[in-house]
């Protein structure tokens, strides 16, 4: 499946979007290999006028869709100008994603939106991807949104390392990197998460802060992760809202 009207080549696209059905844990949900095809579906239902510009999302962005990408990293390395949308998989696919961008990418800023500070030190790769992240971007271009149940050990990495979780973010100006693993949002709206956690803010919430950091700031990258899968629900359709409020940002009258 394609998002439609994606009519570009990779050259000549602004926008590229790239599935990463990744599931390297060893308890991996098979199911969750669907996730950027039921997203792509969602997407392709979406009304892609924007009332601000009187234009159509489809209509006007340079839309480029890769399909499912068996080796991200490589894909990464092609970026000239293009925006990407990667779809999970799950967490790890961020630290694949950012240490190819972060050679080629003056001063990456990584923007990392979860319940789960993912810090341990041993388990699971989609649980430590942080630790993997602070070997590659300064601890300083690093932001936290959302983080809140951690264990012991994860919370002592985290203060050791100056890093913060913010409750709001004001960057400008900035190359960012966005990584929205989707069970930070309240779970209502996202009930097909992997790993749910109560207490998150609305769905409202973050695509009020999301679409302001891409106004601010120039967007490289941003991924969605850990959609559990099974079949097609609210959640697809939910982050699809999502990603369609961020590409009316990207209009130009
Ligand atoms: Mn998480």
């Amino acid at each position: 499946m394609k998002i439609d009207n994606s009519v570009y080549n990779f050259e000549e696209a602004e926008i590229v979007f790239a599935g990463a059905p990744l599931a390297r844990s060893k308890t991996p949900n098979p199911l969750a290999r669907k996730a950027p095809d039921l997203l792509r579906f969602s997407l392709n239902n979406k009304y892609d006028y924007d009332p601000l510009t009187g234009l159509n999302v489809f209509d006007e962005l340079r839309i480029h869709d890769s399909g499912n990408a068996k080796n991200l990293g490589r894909l990464l390395s092609r970026r000239v100008m293009q925006k990407f949308f990667i779809i999970g998989g799950e967490h790890t696919i961020t630290y694949d994603a950012v240490k190819v961008l972060n050679k080629s990418v003056k001063d990456l800023h990584v923007i990392i939106f979860d319940a789960h500070a993912d810090a341990r030190s041993k388990g699971e790769d989609n649980a430590c991807f942080l630790r993997k992240i602070v070997d590659e971007v300064p601890a300083e271009n690093i932001h936290l949104i959302g983080q809140r149940v951690f264990s012991g050990e994860e919370h002592e990495f985290m203060e050791e390392h100056g890093l913060k979780i913010h409750e709001s973010l004001d960057l400008k100006n900035k190359n960012i990197y966005i990584s929205f693993d989707i069970d930070v949002v309240d779970c209502v709206h996202v009930p097909t998460c992997s790993t749910p956690e109560p207490f998150g803010k609305s769905l409202e919430y973050y695509n009020d802060l999301l679409v302001k950091l891409c106004r601010n700031n120039n967007l490289i990258s941003i991924d969605f992760v850990e959609f559990s899968g099974k079949e097609y629900d609210i959640t697809y359709s939910n982050i699809a809202s999502l990603i369609m409020n961020l590409l009316k940002t990207f209009l130009k009258e």
